[in-house]
């Protein structure tokens, strides 16, 4: 069963390859995304090293001026994904992009290919990747932390990668959307609209959207002003260990200047979490910071944490106890969003369903933390999902059954790297 599995993923990453690049499936996504193309990098380095580094070298060709390294890059215009390039309205110089980032998973990735690949060759890819992805942290802990409170904030649901998760809906229902016009959405013409976010989560998608055109994507007007501004626990624990991944990396070059810099931004973050913790709820949270309002909602980025490099027993054992609540709920751990939470929809998007790089990366850091049982729960379940649905986009975590797009090309990375 696993080699069988291990060929398909490969065949999936290599029939998604557009030519140093890989779209995430083809039909509902045919451009170039950020954290889908880390993930895959992962996949690739499995089979070839080479295939990985340039997948991230060409993510980074789509690197603003101002560090911001974009949520999709539009290569070619391709009429069956809305909103394309034309919508976005980017200046970016170089090649059409949107106008806002993603997950900031690349450090972490890159650091993991440069300890696999210990040629010249690998040196000197990181030696050209690292000023940029330092440029791109100091944007996010510039722009999206601007009161500097160490929690990173996002201007639109896209940028969180967790699009309709139920936790944004407060904060994104005080967005006007008067004035966003006519549109024809493409994703429910290729899939089951049961499984994507409703009519109202793409009017205001949209009205953000044009916000930012607007503004020109001006990162401080955005800051500023953007009617929807929420500090992100997914964001923001990514962000926190890409951080620690980047001073190991600049520690290994001798960046001695960086590396005082990226202390700096990871003291700020160890403390600035508390800002996330809902005491009640006993678990990291949203912070709209528009509105002052702390989230009840607890989501899969909750579990980020131990990920983070979070070690205080007042935060990580609560994390375990609603870790162990959620799992005896599901036959499939991580629900992206609370089982016992009445928004909860197990085959909704980022309502509900189960996403094979979220179960990665809080195995992960489970795993760093010593402990091998959730680690090994999350890891078998996704084994179990892929066997017995595919390489589907998302899961549901009562049936196991796979939703959204298919030979998905970050499921199969996943299952390469880690979970076969
Ligand atoms: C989904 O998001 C895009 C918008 O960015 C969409 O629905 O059109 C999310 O799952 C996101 O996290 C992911 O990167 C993207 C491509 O897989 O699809």
């Amino acid at each position: 069963m696993s080699a069988q599995l291990d060929n398909q993923a490969i065949s999936i990453l290599k029939e998604n390859d557009l030519g140093g690049y890989t779209i995430p499936t083809k039909g509902l996504y045919p451009y170039q995304w950020n954290w889908d193309s880390a993930f895959v990098a992962l996949g690739f380095a499995t089979f070839n090293m080479d295939r990985a580094w340039e997948e991230i070298e060409l993510l980074f060709e789509g690197q603003w001026d101002d560090g911001m390294v974009p949520h999709i890059i539009f290569r070619k215009d391709d009429p069956s994904y809305f909103p394309g390039p034309s919508v976005w309205g980017t200046t970016n110089p170089k090649i059409p992009t949107s106008g806002h980032s993603q997950p900031p998973v690349a450090a972490t990735v890159v650091r993991r290919l440069f300890e696999q690949d210990t040629s010249a060759a690998g040196k000197e890819k990181i030696k050209s990747l690292f000023p940029k992805l330092l440029a791109w942290h100091r944007w996010y802990h510039t722009y999206r932390d601007p009161e500097g409170h160490g929690v990173i904030a996002i201007m639109h649901p896209w940028e969180s990668g967790r699009d309709n998760l139920p936790d944004w809906d407060n904060a994104a229902s005080y967005v006007d959307i008067s004035d966003i016009g006519e549109y024809t959405r493409k994703d429910t013409s290729h899939v089951n609209p049961e499984m994507r976010p409703k009519k109202i989560d793409y009017d205001r998608y949209l009205a953000i959207v044009k916000f930012g055109r607007d503004n020109n994507w001006d990162p401080k007007i955005v800051a500023e002003q953007c009617p929807f501004f929420v500090a992100d626990p997914g964001n923001t624990f990514i962000l926190l260990r890409a951080d620690r991944d980047l001073l190991a990396m600049a520690e290994a070059l001798g960046e001695t200047e960086a590396a005082e810099e990226l202390k700096g931004w990871i003291a700020l973050t160890e403390k600035g979490i508390a800002k996330l913790w809902n005491e009640e709820k006993q678990a990291f949270c949203t912070y709209d910071l528009r509105n002052d309002v702390l989230g009840t909602g607890i989501s899969s980025a909750s579990f980020l944490a131990p990920y983070a490099g979070i070690r205080e027993e007042k935060y990580i054992n609560p994390t375990r106890e609603h870790f162990d609540r959620i799992a005896a709920k599901v036959n499939y751990t991580m629900p992206s969003y609370d089982p016992d939470h009445p928004l909860f929809e197990s085959m909704r998007y980022w309502r509900g369903p189960v996403w094979g790089i979220i179960n990665y990366l809080i195995a992960t850091g489970f795993a760093e933390l010593g402990d091998a049982a959730r680690a090994e729960r999350l890891r078998t379940d996704t084994v179990a999902l892929i066997e017995k649905s595919d390489f589907a986009e998302y899961f549901d975590p009562i049936t196991g059954e796979g939703a959204g797009g298919n030979s998905f090309s970050w499921t199969s990375a996943i299952w390469l790297t880690w979970a076969t």
